[in-house]
């Protein structure tokens, strides 16, 4: 029997049928190459389709992080055929021999096959649990499948047929169906269950059933043969599912800094896992310790000495990495890393107990008063925002934690004033360590112009930016690098970082502030073999969600994260309660939520509300969460779970944004080429109509908590229910419970609020009334059922220069001004406008809208209009919380007590609340929103006769305007000026 023989390969095959044999054949070596993201049509689909926000975050280093290898040719090969003898009949020496069933004795080579698919860069087949491999496409019972597998992670593809040291575990045709999946892996799967049958299924043969925990520790692919044994497929294998399946037991297994200095990690694809301890953060001097694999659960852990606290280490993970398509031995950071070094290359030990990492009283930390969810009224800080700008912050510590700390700043003062007007929380933007700027203040660079000095329509500013962005001191941060450590750019010493951040917990704590995280799980900044990625190079192919091809889905515009997989489900998990605990963190914003199984989400609130302060330090249950529900990407419309989305997640009282009231205040959608589409807030309160009737029912199911199940009268002028107003097709109302609902009308993404009605309100409305009109918007938000959120300096007209997308705009673009007077320039004055045009790459399509504007003098407020802003926010501040009938609690109250009684006039909103038996000062409340330029009077019948006035705040008002509003007990007429929000109080 002659072998085939190639110019690479030789093969060497039993002289006798049945006996033992061995194969060996050259690897195809198979080209890697990099390639970056077009996020540019990543971020236009998902603001095409959703109504999310445009994107930030990751595409910042231009890498998406993954690898793609260049598909291998085939050549017109000679081929092989299927099956194999069972391994442990084959001698030591042994590798692969070919046989057909119901065939005796092993096969010859075949004839050459036309070329097989055989992409083995692609991963098409997955591995769904320890028996079953999920086939993409049916199951042809003519033909052989099987889990080609190398310890050597040398297979590779050559003239059709495999190289390699091939071994084999057999598979046939699940016996559901045939060759089909069963119900119940669908209904786990529901990807791979398309009407038509996507995937067929594969049953592991039980002979071959112990070959399983040793397949997945190297190189897997699943081929199909032929009847004649010639290749036909070739293709890697997803092995999230099996993994899960198989060591499930890892759930508990506590990772990372285990106490004393102990150390584990999940690696249950690793060949061997070293842990080099380092002798510092930046030398090379390191000693390289063995750890030991529990088989059970594929943890691999040290038991050190507590005297490796506060050391340095590394992983060295020698495993198959798909992305370099051999065995290689990845020196990576702990995925469970509770410290990192400056530059985050090495995880350090440490004890967050350790007093050393604590500020003085920290133990004793107390807190402002718990809020409800649907009470709580949230402001969302970037901390370098926060004073970067800010010269009452000493220079070293702007732009820091320690900034607030700083309790005489003129930041600090304002967020104890807006504390003691009612604000309860402060939302800070990704403060987990990102990757995208440097930690050392010595390797950032900062734009080296003079911005104040150019013009306020210049493109230089931005050029100016731009140009240093990538080493800036800015990014917002939506990047993640390590979920559980500080970023280590905010802090004055990225080695201080944990003591820093709890000192910033502390000084907004202090200041009467709750303190939420944004945390972005959904996401990392790279995936495959990238320096950047972590879990990946831990674990390739199991933490990142896969496409049916094996490629990294990248919907949230970076690598996705599979949070459905259950160790990195536990991951989220885990990092939370460490924020909750260790940090003192009081709530939690969930960057694009909707891409998270709902279940998961839930997890994470039973976990936090098993907390208590005697246990834990901390009440779990005073802890608020909430986050994105937008539905879109691979997961859309539950297709592979029940997502974390708007409308799955109501009535969980974990909340999601509500983008119906924001896009019927602002006007159009975020998305929009022209920016000028009015809305409620923003002028068409002047254009009666379809269109501003419609937003006028949006903006009162909002007021009501954006409740599905809220009656009221719609502008069609019979009852409507929420869940039957139109919102771009689907249902507006979604939500069961209050809590459920975030309401706002600007956040870091999109233009500021100010900038939006900048580009939307008649250009010649004079500063006081774009001043009156963001008041209007605002009390959109403060004035309704459910949670409140605005953008931080929304209340002083804060600007970004009309930038839409400032997530690397630097320090300039994303200034917050706390000081409005004068100070030089003109255009470094006041509230940021006229700092420019906005950053080219998200804006300059909108610069011929924006030059006229930025240039026109009259649309920079002065002191008086920020501070008049700033003051009448104060006043809604109070006015929410001054009674009850603001924040009812349930949906059943505010189906009871919400009412909105005809205006009479388009672009007028009367809300009423009944207050009686919940605030005992009142009988009823009436709010009256006139988004028009005229005096609106509408009469109320109901309150003929009655004791109404205006509310006490608003009649001691520091704007004069909201001071002649009148009600006239005469009539039942409420009298209240042009673009005036007043509020009114009906006593017994
Ligand atoms: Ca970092
Ligand atoms: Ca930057």
């Amino acid at each position: 029997m002659s072998a085939p023989m190639t110019p690479n390969a030789r093969a060497t095959w039993p002289s006798t049928p049945g006996r033992s044999g061995s194969e060996t054949r050259s690897r195809s070596s198979i080209p890697t190459t990099s390639f970056s993201c077009d996020t540019n049509s990543v971020g236009h689909s998902f603001r095409a389709r959703y109504g999310g926000g445009s994107r930030n975050g990751c595409n910042l280093s231009g890498t998406c992080g993954k690898a793609l290898h260049e598909p291998a040719r085939p050549a017109a090969p000679p081929a092989y055929p299927a099956h194999r003898t069972r391994p442990s009949d084959l001698g030591v020496t042994g590798h692969d021999v070919w046989k057909l069933s119901g065939v005796d004795g092993n096969l010859p080579p075949q004839p050459a096959a036309t070329g097989a698919d055989a992409d083995l860069s692609r991963a098409t087949a997955q591995w769904i649990d320890r028996d079953t491999v999920a086939w993409r496409g049916a199951v042809a019972a003519a033909n052989h499948y099987a889990l080609a597998y190398s310890p050597r992670g040398d297979i590779g593809y050559d003239r059709g047929d495999l190289t390699g040291d091939v071994r084999l575990i057999r598979l046939t045709p699940a016996p559901d169906g045939p060759g089909r999946l069963s119900d119940a892996q669908k209904a786990a799967w529901p990807h791979l269950a398309s009407p038509g049958g996507a995937y067929g299924a594969l049953t592991v043969d039980p002979r071959d059933a112990g070959l399983v925990r040793d397949a997945l520790r190297g190189q897997v692919l699943a081929i199909e043969r032929g009847p004649s044994g010639a290749l036909l497929t070739a293709t890697g294998v997803q092995i999230p599912g099996v993994l899960d399946d198989l060591y499930s037991g890892a759930a508990t297994v506590p990772l990372g800094p285990t106490g004393g200095g102990g150390l584990a990690v999940w690696a249950p694809t690793a060949r061997r896992v070293e842990l080099a301890l380092y002798d510092g953060p930046s030398t090379d001097r390191r000693t390289v310790h063995r750890m030991r694999r529990d088989d059970a659960t594929g943890v691999w852990s040290a038991d050190g000495p507590a005297s490796w606290r506060g050391r340095h280490y590394t992983y060295l993970v020698t495993v198959y990495a798909p992305a370099a398509g051999k065995i290689v031995t990845n020196e990576v950071t702990d995925p469970y890393s509770l410290s990192v070094s400056a530059g985050s290359g090495r995880s350090q030990i440490v004890d967050l107990d350790d007093p050393s990492l604590r500020p003085e009283g920290w133990t004793a930390l107390k807190k402002p008063p718990a809020v409800r969810q649907d009470q709580a009224t949230i402001y969302e800080l970037h901390v370098r925002d926060f004073s970067a700008s800010d010269a009452t912050v000493p220079a070293a510590e702007r732009g820091t934690y320690k900034a607030f700390t700083q309790t005489g700043s003129a930041g600090m003062t304002e967020l104890r004033s807006l504390a003691e007007d009612g604000l309860t929380h402060v939302h800070l933007l990704p403060v987990f360590d990102f990757a995208t700027v440097p930690d050392r203040k010595a390797d950032r660079t900062e734009p080296g112009c003079d911005l104040a000095a150019l013009p306020p329509d210049s493109d230089r500013q931005q050029a100016c930016v731009a140009e240093t962005a990538a080493k800036d001191s800015f990014n917002w941060g939506y990047d993640p690098l390590h979920y559980t450590v500080p970023e280590g750019s905010y802090a004055t010493d990225p080695d201080r970082r944990i003591k820093e951040f709890r000192e910033m917990v502390a000084g907004l704590n202090g200041a009467g502030l709750r303190v939420v995280m944004d945390v972005v799980y959904n996401h990392t900044h790279a995936a495959g073999q990238e320096p950047t990625s972590v879990l990946d190079r831990v674990v390739p192919g199991y933490y990142h969600r896969l496409m049916d091809d094996g490629t990294v889905a990248a919907s949230t515009c970076c690598a996705n994260t599979a949070p459905e997989h259950a160790m990195m489900g536990r991951l989220v998990v885990d990092s939370i309660v460490t924020w909750a605990k260790e940090y003192k963190v009081d709530g939690f914003r969930f960057d694009l939520m909707g891409h998270h199984p709902k279940a998961n989400i839930l997890a994470v609130r039973e976990a936090l509300d098993a907390l208590t302060p005697g246990k834990d330090g901390v009440d779990g249950k005073s802890i608020i969460l909430y986050g994105e529900g937008w539905n879109f990407g691979e997961v859309a419309d539950g297709a592979r779970f029940e997502q974390a989305t708007q409308a799955n997640m109501a009535g969980t009282g974990i909340g999601t944004f509500s983008d119906r009231l924001r896009d019927a205040v602002r006007g159009g959608t975020p998305f929009d080429a022209d920016p000028g589409v009015r809305g409620f807030g923003s002028g068409l309160g002047d254009e009666p109509g379809d269109r501003l009737a419609h937003y006028e029912d949006l903006v009162k199911l909002g007021l009501a908590g954006n409740l599905r199940d809220f009656t009221f009268t719609g502008s069609s002028g019979t009852p409507v229910k929420g869940s039957e107003v139109d919102y771009n097709g689907g249902p507006a109302g979604y939500a069961a419970v209050p809590g459920d609902t975030v309401t706002y009308v600007d956040a870091h993404d999109n233009e500021t609020l100010f900038d939006a009605l900048v580009f939307k309100l008649p250009k010649d409305t004079p500063m006081a009334d774009r001043v009156r009109m963001q008041s209007l918007s605002l009390a959109t938000v403060l004035l309704g059922q459910g949670t409140a959120f605005v953008h931080a300096g929304s209340e002083r007209l804060r600007s970004k220069s009309l930038d839409r997308n400032s997530y690397d705009s630097g320090d300039w673009f994303n200034r917050l001004l706390w000081d409005c007077r004068p100070k030089g320039p003109e255009s470094a004055q006041g509230n940021g406008f006229g700092g420019g045009l906005p950053p080219a790459k998200d804006n300059e399509a909108r610069w011929p809208y924006a030059r006229p504007l930025l240039a026109d003098p009259a649309l920079r407020p002065g002191c008086a209009a920020i501070r008049a802003a700033r003051a009448r926010f104060g006043e809604l501040l109070r006015i929410r919380r001054s009674s009850p009938a603001f924040s009812l609690g349930s949906a059943a109250e505010i189906g009871r007590r919400v009412s909105f009684p005809p205006s009479g006039a388009p672009g007028v909103i009367v809300m009423r609340i009944d207050a009686t038996g919940v605030d005992p000062a009142n009988k009823a409340i009436y709010v009256v929103f006139n988004a028009t330029g005229k005096t609106a009077a509408p009469t109320v019948p109901a309150l003929k006769g009655a004791r109404v006035a205006l509310h006490p705040v608003q009649a001691a008002s520091d704007d004069p305007v909201v001071r002649q509003a009148s009600a006239d007990p005469a009539t039942g007429t409420l009298a209240v000026p042009a673009r005036t929000v007043a509020v009114f109080t009906e006593t017994p």
